[in-house]
């Protein structure tokens, strides 16, 4: 049984120890078992000796998405199938889905890396988890779900959808904590606002995991403030394990990446060179406590950066930033590089806007932002509809340096997803 305080305040010094270990025997077992990894080595002239110190790491193949969905099915897994106990995979949007396996002891220490992230947001066995996340192949609801039974609290697997019935889930069983995207947990404030429900009077809730998906500060205030509960950012990727890779302590001020798990590296996405603490560029994570599928140096795309000095909260690990973006989810219109979440930032952070939007580019010159906005302002007046969309238009104008057209929408037009909602419709490639 883990010793939680023990390994979440480990001195840097003991932690980069471990770290040395684990990655050592890391490197051996995949030069050994994963064939992939073994011509890769020899390319570079390297081998498992060769590393001999935390930094060596940079002499390292990178491994990519394109690397596991080639060798999908079995090829990255390191050890026998008769080990493997449980599957999943990351379909992403194009192209052949990733294997991801795990062994026994895989699936033991990805539910306590989830314990370790819930008690340090204060749960305990008396809290009642709503698991809103899928069920399935997808990683985010069946790990949550492991690690919150480690923990010992009722898990409701409700999976995502049918809005009314959680409703009353959560009020019959009395929830205190929701395990739910950002998406969907703007969806359901906009349902319960519907049915008139006050989420102060008839609901026990406390908290909400947010992850899976990008979302700005902005969205976590507004749910936050309409749930009267904390928000806390979760983050992962079905390559590490699902989530579990990163979460926020009580202090919600960055996500702890859990250390000795993963050795973290920011590096420049063109060159691929390591950048310093404090820079923003793209996360690299290498496991360190995995049996199946050791992934050296994979590269997430996602976008984010190492926040310098220490967490008040005492631990040890580094914190990561909220995620930025994604190299890939990066929209260029008109020259001008721009991510999706920094259109959200603004819409978020008006009053009158309500859950949904959509990012429709039309040409490479023109997007249009679909905006939902509240009920209220739908009453036959258009001064007020064309003054909010003019102060939305120069907004987003000032933040991306971009004017789009903006349309105002009614509560409820836009289309919700269950899973990850897609934000950006991209004509030009229709
Ligand atoms: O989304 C795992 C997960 C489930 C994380 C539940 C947190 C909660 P994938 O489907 O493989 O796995 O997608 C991973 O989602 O590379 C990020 O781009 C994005 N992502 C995950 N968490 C966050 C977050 C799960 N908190 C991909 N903020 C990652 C922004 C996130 N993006």
């Amino acid at each position: 049984m883990f010793r939680q305080k023990d390994i979440e305040m480990i001195s840097r010094r003991a932690l980069e120890e471990l770290q040395m270990k684990r990655l050592k025997q890391t490197v051996r077992q995949a030069y050994k078992n994963i064939p992939f990894y073994k011509e890769y080595f020899s390319k570079l002239h390297i081998q498992p000796k060769d590393i001999a110190s935390l930094k060596d790491i940079r002499k390292l193949p990178f491994t990519t998405r394109e690397d596991l969905r080639e060798y999908y099915p079995f090829g990255m897994l390191a050890v026998t199938k008769e080990q493997v106990v449980r599957l999943h995979t990351s379909s992403g949007t194009t192209g052949k889905p990733k294997a991801i396996f795990f062994t026994k002891k895989d699936v033991d220490r990805a539910a306590e890396l989830i314990a370790r992230c819930l008690i340090m947001t204060g749960v305990a066995k008396d809290d009642v988890l709503q698991n809103m996340m899928t069920y399935g192949l997808f990683t985010g609801a069946l790990v949550m779900h492991y690690g919150a039974e480690k923990v010992g609290v009722l898990v409701i697997p409700a999976g995502p959808g049918n809005t009314k019935r959680q409703i009353a889930l959560m009020q019959d069983f009395k929830t205190t904590t929701l395990h739910i995207t950002p998406s969907y947990a703007l969806y359901l404030a906009s349902v319960m606002q519907n049915e008139g429900l006050d989420p102060q009077k008839n609901f026990t809730l406390r908290r909400a995991y947010l992850g899976s998906e990008p979302y700005s500060e902005e969205t976590r205030k507004k749910i936050e403030k309409f749930f009267h509960i904390d928000v806390y950012n979760s983050y992962g990727l079905s390559e590490m394990n699902g989530p579990g890779v990163a979460f926020e302590c009580r202090e919600k001020n960055g996500m702890h990446l859990w250390e000795d798990n993963f050795i973290m590296e920011i590096i420049d996405p063109d060159t691929g060179e390591t950048k310093p603490d404090g820079e923003k560029g793209e996360l690299v994570l290498t496991t360190l406590y995995r049996e199946a599928m050791p992934i050296l140096r994979y590269r997430t795309s996602d976008i984010t950066r190492i926040l310098p000095g220490k967490c008040k909260c005492g631990r040890t690990h580094r914190r990561i930033s909220r995620i930025i973006g994604r190299t890939d989810d990066m929209i260029i219109v008109r020259g001008v590089n721009i991510f999706p979440q920094q259109i959200e930032r603004v819409l978020m952070g008006i009053k009158a806007v309500a859950q949904n939007y959509q990012i429709v580019l039309e040409s490479y010159d023109q997007m249009t932002v679909r905006v939902e906005i509240v009920k209220e302002l739908f009453d036959g007046k258009v001064d007020h509809l064309v003054n909010l969309r003019n102060e939305i238009t120069e907004k987003i104008r000032s933040e991306i340096l971009v004017r789009p057209k903006v349309e105002l929408l009614e509560p409820g037009t836009l289309p919700v997803s269950e899973g990850k909602s897609i934000r950006v419709i991209d004509k030009r490639t229709l």
